[in-house]
């Protein structure tokens, strides 16, 4: 089942951008969920991103099930830990810490989790995981052990996404941190876009739509947000008209 990962990458060909809404099982109710559903809905989100570094309470199989049952917006998995998986998803961002050196988080998570993620029956989509230095010591970074990737190196960001794309890893996502002071700039996304082929996930403190469009020009695929939008929902609508005002390729 390679459902989702084909569409992404039918819309990279096409030059579609999308626009993924990050929830945080441990920061919704029941009623913040149907809002963000009835506001996502109508703005034409295109995707759910659940999951966050530390998720505390017992959520997540019920947030999940409740976003699929109120909607067709595909719900992926973005999870901190191997435990965060919920089989009533679509799909699973299979990370693997490509930014670090955190053994651990390249593979070692992954082999213990194996067999259960297989189990899943999810759509599994592997995924180069690059943690880029937001300004300030943001939960991923420090919960990951592992240096982020300096905010000014592009060349540093340029090769990793490479390498990644050649071991194999189909998509490549691109991440400040949750609540980030500094989101990644345009010019690192452009020269790591000019370089892969696999579709590009951008996120990490982008809190206003201007910044979302310029991310998008620079060659940015999926914008994932979800601090800012926690802080105020009807940016939804704003930011999903940015993003899906990029013109796509004739
Ligand atoms: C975090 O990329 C996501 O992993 C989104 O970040 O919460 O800052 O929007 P924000």
């Amino acid at each position: 089942n390679q459902y989702l990962y084909t569409q992404l990458l039918e819309k990279k060909q096409k030059g579609q951008k999308s626009f993924a809404v990050l929830i945080d099982p441990d920061k919704v109710n029941p009623l913040a969920v149907e809002q963000l559903v009835k506001l996502s809905v109508e703005a034409g989100v295109d995707y759910f991103l659940v999951g966050g570094s530390l998720v505390i309470s017992n959520r997540l199989d019920e947030v999940v099930q409740q976003l699929k049952a109120s909607c067709d917006i595909p719900v992926i998995l973005f999870p901190g830990s191997p435990s965060q998986i919920s089989k009533y998803a679509d799909g699973l961002l299979y990370l693997s810490l490509i930014s670090g050196r955190n053994p651990e988080l390249l593979i070692g998570q992954h082999v213990i989790s194996a067999p259960f993620v297989k189990q899943s029956g999810l759509e599994i989509i592997s995924t180069g995981y690059m943690v880029v230095d937001g300004g300030a010591p943001t939960t991923v970074s420090y919960i990951s052990n592992a240096t982020p990737l300096p905010s000014d190196k592009n060349e540093i960001a340029m090769c990793t996404a490479m390498a990644g794309e050649m071991l194999g890893m189909k998509v490549i996502y691109m991440d400040a941190g949750s609540g980030a002071k500094r989101p990644i700039s345009e010019n690192m996304i452009q020269a790591v876009a000019q370089q892969i082929e696999a579709p590009l996930i951008i996120g990490g403190g982008i809190t206003d739509p201007e910044k979302a469009y310029r991310n998008c020009k620079a060659g940015a695929d999926v914008i994932v947000i979800g601090n800012a939008i926690e802080k105020d929902p009807n940016l939804i609508k704003e930011m999903a008209a940015a993003i899906h005002s990029v013109p796509v390729k004739a």
